[in-house]
């Protein structure tokens, strides 16, 4: 079984309806597909891989090898511990955000990724603005409702899974479902690791060239209540390869209100920065008592 393959540039034709309804089912069903055709120009997607990979390779690796993840595995594996797994992920990962602070000085990367964060915001919102549609709601609604001041959290997550001497020990990313919207992920062609949980199963996302992965997160959950409900996913620590993965989450703005659509007996009404707060607390955990947490606030 793999998650499913839309043709975004579908929508814009003669089988806009049939487009709809798979990304409908993609949202409902999965809460994880894969879309191509996305408009995001090939040339572009090119050049953020080559600068992503210049940066770990010159700026991330040294600091990873002194990583705690890298000290803590190897002091379990010297001590001969049988601890099956650390609860730690064996992650490589920094976030770029509108105003922060760049990791690297390479004026390449950050005009790579400026260019990069710009595309991926609009196809964020153009795929908000389907699922209004195939949720029944205004055009808008779902950006308004995140941003009613204008402002969206929109973060970039550059990540790298470096190869793991013991991929049964620890994982690349604990399991987890995400906290905010509509992420974006551009992952790597080749090396795999990234899973989510369909009916109880864990199934592979499918490395696919110049795709990019959508999933939906916890306030989509809530917005829709309930229709789309955000997967559990993790990514598995491997023996061999570097796994590239680039998350741009489009989340509401901190000080936003969040609550169903509709009347709602199962989903709270809540600011999405107190959502966060517990979230922080409670990210590899099930969501339901967060919102149970966040609705007692
Ligand atoms: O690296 C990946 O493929 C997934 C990342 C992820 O799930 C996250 O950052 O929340
Ligand atoms: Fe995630």
């Amino acid at each position: 079984m793999a998650i499913p393959v839309i043709d975004f540039s579908k929508l814009d034709g003669d089988e806009r309806a049939k487009t709809l309804a798979q990304i409908a089912n993609g949202c409902e069903e999965w809460g994880f597909f894969q879309i191509v055709n996305h408009g995001i120009p090939v040339e572009l997607l090119e050049r953020v891989k080559k600068v992503c990979a210049e940066c770990y390779k010159t700026e991330r690796e040294p600091l990873f090898k002194d990583s705690e993840p890298v000290k803590l595995l190897n002091e379990l594996v010297e001590s001969g511990g049988t601890e099956k797994k650390l609860d730690l992920d064996w992650e490589d990962v920094f976030t770029l955000y509108d105003d922060n602070e760049w990791p690297t000085n390479s004026a390449e990367f950050k005009q790579t990724m400026k260019e990069y964060r710009q595309e991926l915001k609009k196809l964020a919102e153009k795929m908000m603005e389907v699922m209004d549609e195939n949720l029944g709601l205004e055009k808008g609604y779902i950006k308004r409702a995140f941003a009613p001041d204008g402002q969206p959290f929109f973060g970039t997550k550059v990540s790298h899974y470096p190869p793991c001497p013991e991929p049964d020990r620890i994982t690349g990313l604990r399991a987890h479902t995400d906290a905010g919207g509509v992420i974006l992920l551009f992952q790597d062609d080749e090396v795999s690791g990234l899973q989510c949980l369909k009916d109880g199963e864990w199934i592979d996302v499918q490395p696919m060239s110049n795709a990019i992965v959508i999933n939906t997160g916890d306030q989509i959950e809530v917005l829709s209540n309930g229709k789309y409900k955000s997967a559990w996913h993790r990514v598995l620590a491997k023996r061999d390869g570097n796994r590239r993965s680039i998350a741009s989450f489009y989340n509401p703005s901190l000080s936003a209100t969040i609550a169903p659509a509709e009347d709602s007996e199962v989903y709270p009404k809540f600011v999405f920065g107190d959502y966060m707060t517990i979230y922080s607390q409670q990210k590899y955990q099930p969501k339901e008592p967060r919102f149970q947490a966040v609705s007692a606030m």
